[in-house]
């Protein structure tokens, strides 16, 4: 945690037009400061594709609390997470720093050590730096500690979030695929279990547990169909072997209700004081095992249900703020972390019941990829209180802005960049400025090819590797040992015909750019 100034700013501090437009609606009695100052509630999903929502031309699956926000809000056509895979794209969002400039920013294992530092500037501690509560739910995914495979997690973890500027935390340390199967409550496993000590390694089994490999008759919930086959818990196979937890231990079909529960009890707590609040959830990631009340919701399966579980979960956040009086003034962005991907690893059958439905709304790739299914995400930004007019927008926005737009927000920076890669001016484009937004966006797919879009092109750097990922999932990854560049036609990059000899010159100063930035 850094700081760039401690306390709170003065009202006459916050730049903005959005600020003297509030100013003016809060009545001379009420505190100023408290009335004018907007929550801020990040709905970050997981494996969620650009097609995958009502309002983003779903079939099979309704998402009515989400399509109300687009609704009453801004839709976005172009936004881009940082990465196609998560670790990276959580890097990012958090600290406004491409991924592909730090080591170790890749898909992180459960026990991995903790990838944002402690002295970096994060999102939460712009908030801090601007007086808020600050709070974290759900999904992390970017390690704990200070030393991979050192962790005790039977007595408190440090660093952990409260060492990166959350002042309060309930998250799981990886995926629900990856082991420690527990929620991490500040900096202690929640729930914890005396009888049950917590053991974990991504090296060896601990003598005597079952493995997802060893023992199949046990996998009584979910099956693998590639990988997830070290320990077991809850009928489930993961990565990653683990021992003990007893009542710790969470039941993959408790955990939204879970993590929802605490972001409720959050909201009501804090009502008074403005607060920023990074509600990350597991929907739709692997293994999907929804709450029973959610199974047979949509027409797809457990990923369907998944998506319907998400949207429930959306619909409880909302109702919330709308109870406690808040929703008018709170930005409430949604976005996903990363593009789609039907079989990642369990037999729950999404290839088979997908149907018409198409994850990444007819874009090329998917998760991992560098065609534009790997980082095109949904990308829903609500705020009643200045956000006049709803619409829909194809500004190329990326989430490499978020620390830096939400600074210039809350007034903290005076409009300079204080992440490396951010760009606070696109501030205007995210609550309606109509526009091209930024002039390009980087994205990384899951072998570090970058991918460079413009306005009016996307550029995918050579670097060769398979074209079809290798593993599991069926998904085209776009990569290729020669440039590719491709034309957007009608409002979409047009990625089956690549232009690249016949736009030589455009390919080339594309290329360039990106060398630019990169250095
Ligand atoms: C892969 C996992 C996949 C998922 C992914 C990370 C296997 C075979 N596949 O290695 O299931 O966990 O990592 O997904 O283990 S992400 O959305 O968190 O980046
Ligand atoms: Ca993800």
């Amino acid at each position: 945690m850094r700081h760039l100034n401690k306390g709170l700013l003065s009202l006459a501090a916050l730049p903005g037009a959005v600020f003297a437009q509030q100013a003016t609606r809060t009545p001379d009695h009420e505190p100023a400061l408290q009335q004018t100052r907007p929550n801020v509630v990040i709905i970050y999903a997981d494996d969620l594709g650009f097609g995958d929502l009502g309002c983003y031309g779903a079939k099979g699956v309704k998402t009515p609390n989400v399509d109300k926000l687009a609704q009453n809000g801004l839709r976005f056509t172009n936004a881009h997470a940082v990465a196609s895979t998560s670790t990276p794209s959580r890097y990012a969002l958090l600290t406004g720093q491409y991924p592909w400039r730090k080591q170790g920013t890749d898909v992180a294992a459960g026990d991995a050590a903790m990838i944002v530092s402690p002295d970096q500037y994060t999102v939460a501690d712009v908030f801090k730096d601007a007086g808020y509560t600050t709070a974290a739910f759900g999904k992390w995914h970017l390690g704990l500690e200070a030393q991979t495979g050192k962790q005790d997690w039977n007595k408190p973890i440090s660093p952990a979030l409260p060492d990166i500027g959350f002042d309060y935390s309930y998250i799981m340390a990886a995926t629900a695929d990856r082991v420690p199967c527990v929620f991490i409550e500040n900096s202690t496993v929640a729930n914890y279990d005396p009888t049950a000590p917590i053991y974990v390694s991504y090296i060896r089994n601990f003598e005597g547990e079952p493995t997802g490999r060893n023992n199949p008759e046990l996998l009584y919930n979910l099956k693998s169909s590639h990988g997830h086959d070290y320990s077991i818990v809850n009928g489930i196979g993961r990565i990653g072997y683990m021992k003990g937890g007893g009542k710790a231990l969470w039941k993959d079909e408790n955990i939204a209700d879970s993590i929802t529960a605490h972001a409720v009890d959050f909201i009501e707590k804090n009502r008074e004081k403005p607060f920023f609040m990074y509600f990350a959830t597991n929907d739709v990631h692997v293994p999907r095992f929804p709450h029973p009340r959610f199974r047979g919701t949509s027409e797809m399966g457990l990923r369907g249900d998944a998506i319907v579980q998400f949207d429930w979960s959306v619909g409880e956040i909302v109702r919330t703020l709308e109870e406690q009086g808040l929703l008018e003034n709170t930005i409430i962005i949604l976005t996903s972390d990363n593009g789609p991907v039907l079989d990642d690893g369990y037999q729950d059958q999404a290839e088979e019941l997908v149907g018409e439905h198409s994850p990444t709304g007819g874009l090329r790739g998917g998760k991992y990829s560098a065609f534009e299914g790997g980082t095109r995400v949904p990308f829903i930004v609500h705020w009643p209180a200045t956000i006049q007019e709803a619409g829909t927008r194809d500004a190329l926005l990326s989430q490499i802005d978020f620390l830096d737009v939400m600074a210039s927000v809350v007034g903290v920076g005076k409009g300079k960049a204080l992440s490396p890669d951010g760009q606070p001016e696109q501030e205007a484009t995210w609550f309606g400025a109509e526009g091209d937004g930024r002039s390009y966006a980087i994205g990384m797919a899951q072998n570090h090819t970058l991918t460079l879009r413009t306005p009016q092109w996307k550029f995918i750097e050579p670097k060769g590797g398979a074209t079809i990922i290798p593993w599991g999932p069926k998904i085209e990854t776009g990569y290729s040992t020669s440039p590719q560049l491709f034309r957007r036609v009608n409002g979409e990059y047009d990625e089956s015909v690549n232009k690249a000899n016949e736009y030589k010159s455009v390919c080339d100063s594309i290329s360039k750019e990106l060398e630019r930035i990169k250095r």
